[in-house]
């Protein structure tokens, strides 16, 4: 894929490395990329040169298990597996093979910390063409609780080719996937429509209506970072993908999301 293909200014090397739109990162003596608990004086190409694929999610106790679900996959011994980023105790960032699954806490702010200091990571490991994911959860529109997987793009941001190979994996065995847009918001209550926050100055009807006008622009998926985490890969220059679980739909009520 190139800039013909992905439609922007592709920052890129031409051997796929990341090569960061900030000319101020070649002045630091030392870069630290705090959050993580790591710095440039570490050899992070000998760590991290060899990364494909980035998996972020919200929690670090569900990124440990999708690490030990990796470490089955790729025949990689479970007693390996380390949080890199421990000294930090922000996030967890395990890597197997070829692939980071990282925790991104919950909204925006924590979400694009830890992405920014991902892509500085990879950029000084020298990892060719990256991909990366966000394997989160959300609230559907129209769409059922559970088993569902979601896979999402947002379009014009997202990449829409990474989108359906991502659909086209699927193995639909006892869930379905749907491609659709999603909103992110800032807040979980209010910012989401919810009737069940703290406050609320809307009616049911309202809450409703705004979900249909939602639905009908093809928004399928609710969740708290997309919008960030699409804008800031793009920028990057990295193909990446929003793969949501839906754990309820909004269409059918507000809570019921405890599984
Ligand atoms: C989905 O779930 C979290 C809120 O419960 C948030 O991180 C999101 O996008
Ligand atoms: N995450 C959200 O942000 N909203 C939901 O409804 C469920 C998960």
């Amino acid at each position: 894929w190139d800039e013909k293909e992905m439609g922007f200014p592709c920052p890129k090397n031409a051997d796929g490395s990341l090569r960061l739109r900030n000319a101020h990162l070649k002045q630091l003596d030392c870069d630290v990329l705090y959050h993580l608990g790591l710095d440039t004086s570490t050899d992070l190409r000998a760590m991290f040169e060899d990364v494909k694929f980035v998996c972020m999610g919200g929690t670090k106790h569900r990124m440990r298990e999708f690490a030990i679900h990796m470490c089955r996959v790729l025949g990689v011994e479970e007693t390996k597996l380390l949080n890199l980023t421990k000294h930090a105790h922000r996030y967890a960032m395990y890597k197997v093979g070829p692939v980071l699954s990282i925790s991104h806490g919950i909204g925006i702010p924590s979400m694009s910390v830890v992405l920014q200091e991902v892509l500085k990571l990879l950029h000084y490991a020298g990892s060719r063409d990256p991909v990366f994911f966000r394997i989160g959860t959300s609230g559907g529109l129209g769409v059922p609780r559970a088993s569902a997987r979601k896979i999402r793009k947002l379009p014009s941001y997202f990449d829409e080719r990474l989108c359906k190979e991502v659909a086209a994996a699927a193995s639909g065995d006892g869930y379905s996937t749907y491609i659709g847009g999603t909103m992110a918001a800032d807040d979980y209550y209010r910012g989401q429509a919810r009737l069940d926050g703290p406050l609320c100055d809307y009616t049911e009807a309202d809450k409703m209506a705004f979900l249909r006008t939602l639905s009908e622009l093809g928004v399928k998926n609710i969740e708290m970072e997309a919008t960030a985490f699409a804008g800031y890969t793009r920028e990057a220059g990295v193909r990446a993908a929003d793969v949501c679980v839906t754990l309820l739909d909004r269409l059918q009520g507000d809570q019921g999301n405890t599984g």
